[in-house]
């Protein structure tokens, strides 16, 4: 099948996004280039997961005390390696890894921007060929240019991000990202390699039909929360229903669904981890802002999740995103049962 030449790869695209400012140096644009090169890679290997012995258990847990699979850790390493190999990064922060890792050469140390990400997202469903992901979040540095990042260039509020981002790797491999300017999809065409623009300038519909939660934590989740599922499910034709619960376990595939159709995407605080189980800073602020610029909202049940301060690089939130009419009915929820 021919290529039509007329549909912008990621690269032409951040190319001519950055013509919009005279003063872009092009980092941002390098910073995404390789991003989606790490995701090439592992978009290769989780499709031949089930082939060979990159499945299974790495026999170590992680930060959060979570299983390891070889996939994180290779995803994890894919991804500092072409961040520290380029131009753009000062530094990374992971899911996989305890602390921040600062690049700290000459070249990295005068890199405007740094990375959080969690390297293999929802990785419990590798082994039964679900749709995982990658998230990541970018940030320019509050720190000086010239000398190393520091701990602030991570512990930045969500509303701060230059970029935020995810790669779905599915029936097809998607790379999403948002920047202030908009929120645009690429699909990899296998045949050439490239990430090409399949969905210019994503709106999350006000309204969707689809609510995301795990169902099993019913009785553990406070008394706004049950009574909002349980409204969710009452709905009928006369008030905007039949709703539809989906719920994949992976936040990738269940946030990008959402975005698309129209939903919302729930992780709660539950009675066992009344913190929540999300991470603020590589999980939940990416989501937070791609969704908001795509015209959704996110909160942690209190506030906007965007404007949360945070403290530490693996601090964990309750997390409720998506469309903004939903969002708002949820929140009057949430409200009432204070
Ligand atoms: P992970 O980072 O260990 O993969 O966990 C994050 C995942 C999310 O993708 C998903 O939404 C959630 O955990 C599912 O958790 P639960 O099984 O408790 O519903
Ligand atoms: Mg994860």
């Amino acid at each position: 099948m021919a290529t039509n030449r007329n549909i912008l790869t990621l690269d032409e695209f951040t190319i001519q996004e950055m013509r919009a400012f005279p003063q872009a140096t092009g980092q941002l644009a390098g910073l995404l280039r390789d991003i989606g090169l790490a995701a090439k890679r592992v978009n290769v290997e989780v499709n031949k997961a089930g082939l060979v012995d990159i499945l299974g258990d790495e026999g170590s847990v992680n930060v959060q005390g979570e299983e390891v699979k070889k996939l994180d850790i290779f995803a994890n390493d894919q991804l500092m390696g072409v961040l520290r190999h380029g131009i753009s990064c000062a530094g990374i922060g992971s899911e996989e890894l305890d602390e921040i890792v600062l690049f700290d050469d000459e070249i990295s140390n005068k890199s405007k921007y740094v990375c959080l990400f969690d390297p293999l997202d929802g990785s419990s469903n590798i082994d039964v060929n679900v749709s995982i992901g990658t998230i990541f979040s970018i940030y320019r540095r509050v720190s000086e240019i010239g000398k190393p990042a520091t701990k602030e260039d991570f512990l930045q509020p969500g509303n701060k991000q230059v970029a935020a981002g995810y790669i779905v790797y599915g029936s097809s491999t998607m790379l999403v990202y948002a920047t202030k300017r908009g929120v645009n999809g690429f699909t990899l065409d296998r045949a050439i390699g490239e990430y090409l623009l399949s969905h210019p300038n994503i709106k999350c519909p006000e309204w969707g039909k689809i609510y995301s939660v795990n169902h099993g934590n019913f009785f553990r989740y406070n008394q706004g929360v049950k009574e909002y599922i349980t409204a969710c499910q009452k709905k009928d034709k006369t008030n905007g229903g039949p709703y539809t619960q989906r719920y994949i376990g992976s936040m990738v595939s269940d946030v990008h669904r959402n975005l698309i159709k129209g939903g919302i995407f729930m992780y709660p605080a539950t009675t066992e981890k009344p913190g929540g189980k999300l991470r603020l800073l590589y999980e939940c602020n990416p989501f937070a802002f791609i969704v908001q610029i795509a015209g959704g909202k996110a909160t942690n049940g209190e506030i906007n999740i965007l404007d949360v301060q945070p403290t530490t690089l693996h601090q964990r939130t309750p997390f409720f995103v998506g469309s903004i009419k939903m969002m708002e009915e949820l929140e009057s929820y949430l409200a009432a049962a204070k």
